[in-house]
């Protein structure tokens, strides 16, 4: 195309650079969602580890990768069929053989080593944690308990999600926090994406030999959505609630309120109750902003929720 032979390949060059600067730019990604490879942004020192987990597995995965399409390329580039003489044999090459079982079974070595020691920092429990919260699952909703903090009435302060509301737990930044998870009736699971955690609630878990308790800190104030992430009825989509992580003088007054009884009502103050007395702006929402409250989407709903 009227293309003399001295311009082309450095238009092609240029053309690739720019197709390269395009991906780079145009992607909207952070240098730390590069480095991520596609893990998602969590809250807790936990998940941290995970994504470091991740990000170095899938460095060394390309790493192997790069190494295994050069041998490739130089292989099918340089040594092709040349004649019909058979090239030169490998099998029963021991110092090869010795070579490519010790590699690969060094680097299953370093994989496991990094899975383990990771995996034993997210399972850690303390045996003094800040504060402990009882999770206790039901078709289908939730109820939350702090059995540290007692109402005037000797109760221990709890949160239940209804058909119309979406249960909040509220819960302090940078303190250790102690999750007991159990159910009211069938296998559901306790899921906050932005942990990267969950972990199944079962009824009676002493009885069915499950570890039922996990602990974790979250590092950033904020609201975090909350799943069940095991298929527990005909409304299990519906059966979602909120983790509200607030600083840790926030979460004092808080749970201050919520161990007082509200003169408004004469009954001591409600989640929602103590979030709107506290006034603190978007953290202190009354209400779940990150899912909406449990909706059948029928008009005459006759959805129950049971369990309180
Ligand atoms: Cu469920």
């Amino acid at each position: 195309m009227g293309l003399k032979d001295g311009t082309r390949m450095p238009r092609m060059i240029k053309v690739s650079g720019l197709i390269g600067l395009v991906c780079v730019v145009a992607t909207g990604c952070t240098p730390r969602q590069v480095l991520g490879f596609g893990w998602p942004e969590g809250v807790t020192p936990q998940a941290e580890a995970m994504r470091q987990l991740w990000t170095w597995s899938v460095v060394a995965a390309l790493a192997v990768g790069v190494l295994v399409w050069g041998l490739i390329f130089w292989t099918v580039t340089f040594h092709r069929k040349k004649s019909d003489e058979l090239p030169r044999q490998f099998q029963y090459n021991n110092p090869l053989e010795v070579i490519y079982t010790v590699i690969p079974f060094l680097m299953v070595v370093v994989l496991f080593y990094f899975t383990a020691t990771t995996q034993n920092y997210v399972m850690a429990e303390e045996d003094r944690p800040d504060e402990v919260v009882d999770v206790v699952a039901f078709q289908w909703n939730w109820e939350f308990s702090y059995p540290e903090h007692r109402t005037p009435d000797g109760q221990p302060v709890t949160t239940i999600g209804t058909s119309s509301s979406t249960p909040l737990l509220v819960v302090p930044t940078g303190s250790t926090i102690e999750y007991r998870l159990s159910s009211e009736d069938v296998i559901h699971s306790f899921f906050v994406p932005k942990f990267h955690f969950k972990r199944d609630t079962f009824p009676h878990p002493d009885k069915n030999n499950q570890d039922n308790v996990f602990q974790n800190s979250i590092a950033q104030e904020g609201s975090f959505v909350g799943r069940c992430a095991e298929l527990c009825g005909t409304y299990h989509s519906m059966m979602n609630f909120e983790i509200r992580a607030l600083s840790p003088d926030k979460f004092d007054r808080y749970m201050d309120l919520r161990t007082r009884t509200n003169p408004a009502t004469d009954q001591p103050y409600t989640a929602p109750e103590a979030l709107r007395a506290m006034d603190c702006g978007k953290l202190c929402t009354p209400h779940a902003v990150t899912t909406s409250a449990f909706d059948t989407g029928r008009p005459s709903s006759a959805a129950t929720t049971s369990g309180s």
